[in-house]
């Protein structure tokens, strides 16, 4: 990573720009998908800022894919999403957890050879009560042969991907991303306009003060999880006590756990035996960005950046933060005295 000094000012496009010089092969295709990102993020940010103020809020009529009442600014972040990133040659298809199948390239703009995904706006049933909301993306390169993008470039592991990052439009909206060379967090600075470096090189602390679970499904879990989080809370006896935070968006659950350290679980219950959270979408950009951060993420079974996807909206269970307390979690749940179902 290129070192700055404390007080100068780097812009995000800079950082993409010095970022890519440091490998002499980029064609510079993911820096130009990062940069559309980055200005689309600063459309949605301004229209998110100004949700209690215009009459954008409400439910439409219409449901999602995954059967849930879509907010009108889901609707705007998926659309503003497509059309910053449909026409610029780097992308031959997209992904969107608000649209039921791929996303082609319109037949008048050139292909290119990745794949983006994304969640476009993650929690917005929050945003009627001025919770902070996110969107996510993970970006592959394609695999198969042909000018578009095919259900088997989307399906690959999480493993594979070479960008993820996400957007959280809190009481400042900040973008954070990684390349694999490091997690990154840009602040926005709304009197210009411009992602700003605030947060280089960000590292999970290895063991966490937080975590983050929605306990209310305690009834259906499994044994192995219900232990798992009395350790967590420090009630067998054997670790000093986390603090549970859980504000049910999950990229600032997410954020603050990165920064102060901590766990995020969704586990699997008896009601939602795959969790609610999906893998492509969701899970496989934040592991690639825990990992790279120093944390990991695991779906109870194995690590989520293996599993292979089979389906676009597939969901997973997830535990992801610390690297000391995903060890507990594996420890934990790999004991499988009983199954969920
Ligand atoms: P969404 O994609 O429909 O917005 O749902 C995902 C959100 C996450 O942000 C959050 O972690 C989770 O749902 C909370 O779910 P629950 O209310 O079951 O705890
Ligand atoms: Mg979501």
């Amino acid at each position: 990573m290129v070192k700055h000094t404390a007080t100068s000012v780097v812009t995000i496009e800079r950082f993409i720009i010095e970022q890519e010089r440091l490998v002499p092969e980029a064609s510079g295709a993911l820096s130009s998908i990062l940069y559309d990102i980055a200005l689309a993020a600063k459309m949605i940010a301004s229209k998110v800022r100004r949700a209690g103020l215009v009459d954008i809020l409400g439910a439409m009529e219409t449901q999602n894919v995954q059967g849930e009442i879509q907010q009108k600014l889901d609707v705007f972040a998926n659309e503003t999403i497509i059309k910053a990133m449909d026409h610029t040659g780097r992308l031959c298809a997209m992904a969107s957890e608000e649209v039921p199948d791929i996303i082609p390239i319109p037949d008048n703009f050139k292909r290119g050879n990745y794949v983006l995904l994304f969640d476009p706006l993650d929690g917005s049933s929050n945003i009627d009560v001025n919770v902070p909301v996110g969107t996510i993306f993970s970006v592959m390169r394609k695999i198969t042969r042909g000018a578009d993008g095919e259900m088997e470039d989307m399906l690959q592991p999480g493993r594979r991907q070479v960008a993820a990052g996400y957007i959280i439009y809190g009481s400042s909206t900040m973008l954070v991303y990684t390349t694999g060379g490091g997690v990154h967090g840009f602040t926005l600075d709304p009197s210009i306009g411009e992602f700003l470096l605030s947060h280089p090189d960000i590292k999970i602390p290895t063991r966490g003060r937080y975590l983050s679970v929605n306990d209310s499904y305690e009834q259906f879990w499994d044994e192995n999880v219900k232990a798992l989080m009395r350790r967590y809370r420090g009630l067998d006896g054997h670790q000093k006590a986390m603090s549970v935070r859980y504000v049910g968006s999950l990229v600032a659950d997410f954020h603050r756990n990165m920064l102060g350290g901590g766990i995020f679980a969704y586990p699997s219950n008896r009601q939602a035996p795959k969790g609610k959270l999906r893998l492509l979408y969701e899970a496989n950009p934040l592991a690639f960005i825990a990992k790279e951060a120093g944390g990991a993420a695991y779906d109870g079974t194995e690590e989520i950046l293996d599993v292979q996807p089979t389906e676009l909206h597939q969901r997973t269970p997830l535990y992801i933060g610390s690297r000391d307390d995903i060890a507990t979690a594996r420890e934990f749940l790999s004991r499988q005295l009983a199954t969920v179902g």
